[in-house]
């Protein structure tokens, strides 16, 4: 039901070539990771977006080629501003998104250091380290 209303306000999920904006892109991501709506990213909620979704070999690594691969393919994001991206999210510069850089990320995501990753933690994140946001990189052209 969520993925067919998707499927239908975006034409790039059945053309799979538009790009989206970021604006588009986070409210996707989002309503991919909060499962259960609850206005928070719970860990299981965020294990799930990162291992079940990009994790292509399921050896709890997800490397560079994976990250892109999924994360362009899902959320229409261009291949360059989300290789950036991983660079950002990829904490300990290896080239792969391992248990460490999810912990690191989730301690930086946390903003009011109360223990919950909210939406808006999670959104004001993705501005931060995507080249699109916080940034200030022109990604309409
Ligand atoms: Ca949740
Ligand atoms: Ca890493
Ligand atoms: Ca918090």
């Amino acid at each position: 039901m969520k993925v067919l209303a998707l499927c239908l306000s975006l034409v790039g999920c059945v053309f799979g070539v538009t790009h989206n904006d970021l604006a588009t892109i986070v409210n996707m991501v989002i309503a991919d990771t909060d499962v259960d709506m609850d206005g928070f990213i719970s860990e299981a909620e965020l294990a799930n977006e990162f291992q079940n979704r990009f994790d292509a070999n399921n050896d709890g690594i997800i490397l560079k080629n994976e990250f892109i691969h999924g994360w362009t393919t899902r959320y229409g994001d261009k291949h360059h501003h989300t290789d950036i991206f991983f660079d950002n999210i990829d904490l300990n510069g290896n080239g792969m998104i391992d248990l460490s850089d999810i912990e690191g990320n989730k301690v930086l995501t946390d903003t009011d250091a109360d223990g919950m990753v909210s939406v808006e933690e999670y959104k004001a994140f993705i501005m931060a380290k995507h080249p699109c946001g916080d940034h200030g990189l022109d990604c309409t052209a």
